[in-house]
């Protein structure tokens, strides 16, 4: 008899891996808070699992998590200062999919926020001012031991946002959640925000969470499983460069951009 087993084509191991872990960075490789670092956040576990949509409870400030009002408890963002470093890996690889959203296959999450200049209804100011901005410099790795520059990304565009029909001080959590694994443009600028009301601000993030779109192409890498977020020192005392991470997202690639991507490698292997 005719094995029903050899009828079904063959399933890169990859797929099952990735049906069966979650889309957010699951282990601290190493955390060097560097000199810099903001007192108090300095617990690198704080990057694992999903970003956050509710912040405030432990201080006694609750609030949901929108784009003025960010994360700010010390068990939801870890701080890297200068000289400092956080090396993530991620429990499924970011695949630089042809099929991704605008081509980004990874999300960073801090925790800047735009200033309400129209408190507590949320309006952005003239010009689009934020705090809580910070540069980081990010690397990527498929195996942990060889890096690979991606560049330096600004923490802030955008501001994760939490749910999708919440005020933006609203003490408790919404009903709608957004969709972190959903990436925003990134052809917007900080400067389409500007004098935009909440309700206009959120109709741009179109369901999305919000956070620093990656397209790992730019490193060249097909498929990253480890994260490195680093920050200069840049010799000057008088300066105090900080970052804060509160989580980094995997975007799912969709199946068939799966199939490209490893049609691709395998391609590429049959070149050299
Ligand atoms: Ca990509
Ligand atoms: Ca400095
Ligand atoms: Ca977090």
């Amino acid at each position: 008899m005719r094995s029903n087993l050899a009828c079904v084509p063959a399933v890169p191991f990859a797929v099952g891996v990735a049906w069966a872990s979650t889309p957010w960075a699951v282990e601290v490789r190493s955390y060097d808070p560097g000199s810099t670092a903001a007192p108090g956040y300095t617990d690198p576990a704080a990057a694992l699992g999903e970003p956050s949509r509710f912040t405030g409870k432990r201080s006694g400030f609750p609030g949901v998590v929108s784009m003025f009002n960010p994360a700010f408890e010390s068990d939801q963002i870890v701080s890297i200062g200068e000289g400092g470093h956080l090396t993530l890996r991620l429990d499924r690889p970011a695949l630089d999919s042809p099929g991704n959203r605008f081509g980004v296959d990874l999300v960073v999450f801090g925790n800047a926020g735009f200033i309400d200049v129209g408190f507590p209804a949320g309006q952005i100011g003239a010009g689009a001012p934020m705090f809580g901005l910070g540069q980081a410099r990010l690397e990527l790795s498929a195996d942990g031991v060889s890096f690979v520059a991606w560049g330096v990304f600004t923490e802030g565009l955008f501001p994760t946002v939490g749910y999708l029909d919440a005020d933006p001080f609203q003490g408790s959590p919404g009903l709608v959640a957004s969709d972190f694994l959903r990436p925003m443009d990134p052809g917007l600028t900080r400067g389409a925000f500007a004098g935009l009301t909440h309700a206009q601000a959120l109709a741009l993030y179109d369901g999305s969470g919000g956070g620093t779109p990656i397209d790992q192409a730019r490193a060249g890498l097909s498929a990253a499983r480890y994260v490195r977020i680093g920050v200069e020192d840049d010799g000057d005392p008088g300066t105090s460069l900080k970052v804060e991470i509160d989580a980094v997202a995997v975007v799912p690639a969709p199946a068939g951009g799966l199939a490209m991507v490893m049609l691709a490698a395998v391609g590429a292997r049959r070149r050299r």
